[in-house]
């Protein structure tokens, strides 16, 4: 066999590698084409502010001699948290015109009131996070809010669907009109990212660090999402079913579609958010059962309208109204 030159085999070498570059970056493309939607559709910048639902709780206060607030300012706002600059730490929180969990902007007539409401279990180092860091946030929105912290306390396995349940209907006592259902391990980052509802349900985490800032699939409305109370009640609210770890977001989802309700994003630079770092939860093996069962006679009938016999009792404390849960 001749004896390949010292050229040659350099030149075999390169365009094996080459090869294994190419490979490589395709492999890479496709992963990152795959997996999650990059640009999804959301509500131009522009027109954000009249898509907006502007109504506040019978209950605010409103002050004849003060304006109403603007909140252009807000929506225009390019000041952003990169996800490492989030304080794990608050050492001088103020908790300046907080009452009940409940805040609203002393110079100026809110023209948003909402009800900020966190399904909760065992997380009180998230919790510890959260709740300073959203009052921070939300305070300088010049928005009248409330955070619920629905907790289910007893042993029995998670049921977020219940307790998203009994929180809505806690806010919808207090009436307010607009209800924010939150992840506790999640932080918005964009300062332009206004808590209030849309026309239609918003989804609001739509750009999560955790997922390379890439929405994971276009109907996900976990994590934060907006929606008017009426649309919480026109939909029967969530599934009692799913117990444990997934499956009841993407019912809620099937819900809001049966009723025609399409969900809307705001843009990428205005819905990122970190999400804190926990133990995946052991994940429910039943739920695509329950999925597909639900959507099968026709979602919406077990819901707000069928929530089990629960106790509840609503405590105050300054920085949260608690809603404790027993199944
Ligand atoms: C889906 C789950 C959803 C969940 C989403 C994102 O697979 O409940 O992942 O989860 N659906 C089912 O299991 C049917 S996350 O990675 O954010 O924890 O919200």
């Amino acid at each position: 066999m001749p004896k390949r030159s010292l050229k040659t085999r350099i030149l075999q070498l390169r365009v094996i590698t080459c090869i294994f570059f190419i490979l490589s970056i395709k492999a890479v493309l496709l992963f990152f084409a795959n997996y999650g939607v990059y640009k999804y559709p959301h509500i131009p910048a522009e027109v954000l502010e009249t898509q907006l639902y502007k109504q506040r709780s019978p209950k605010l206060v409103l002050h004849k001699s003060k304006p109403d607030c603007k909140y252009d300012e807000i929506l225009g706002s390019t000041s952003s948290l990169l996800n490492w600059e989030v304080p794990r730490r608050f050492d001088d929180f103020s908790a300046q015109g907080l009452v009940n969990g409940s805040y609203a902007p002393e110079h100026c007539n809110a023209l948003f009131s909402v009800a900020v409401v966190v399904a909760y279990r065992n997380r009180q180092s998230q919790l510890d996070i959260f709740l300073p860091y959203m009052h921070n946030f939300l305070r300088k929105q010049n928005i009248h809010y409330r955070i619920y912290v629905v907790e289910q306390q007893d042993e029995k396995i998670f049921n977020k669907g219940i307790l998203y349940n009994v929180g809505a209907k806690t806010a919808l006592g207090d009436q307010f009109p607009c209800l924010i259902l939150h992840d506790v391990d999640l932080l918005p980052l964009d300062a332009a990212n206004l808590y209030a509802c849309a026309a239609s349900p918003r989804h609001m985490s739509a750009s999560i660090d955790k997922f390379r800032f890439v929405l994971p699939y276009d109907y996900l409305t976990g994590g934060v999402l907006a929606l008017k109370a009426q649309q919480f009640v026109a939909v029967n609210g969530f599934s009692n079913r799913f117990e444990g770890w997934g499956g009841e977001d993407d019912d809620f989802s099937y819900r809001l579609a049966a009723h025609k309700l399409d969900v809307v994003r705001f843009p990428v630079a205005m819905s990122r958010y970190t999400m804190l770092e926990h133990p995946q939860e052991r994940r429910n093996s039943a739920r695509l059962q329950i999925l597909r069962d639900s959507i099968r006679d026709g979602g919406a009938r077990d819901g707000l309208s069928t929530l089990p016999p629960v106790h509840v009792r609503v405590a105050t404390h300054r920085l949260f109204t608690l809603v404790g849960v027993r199944l």
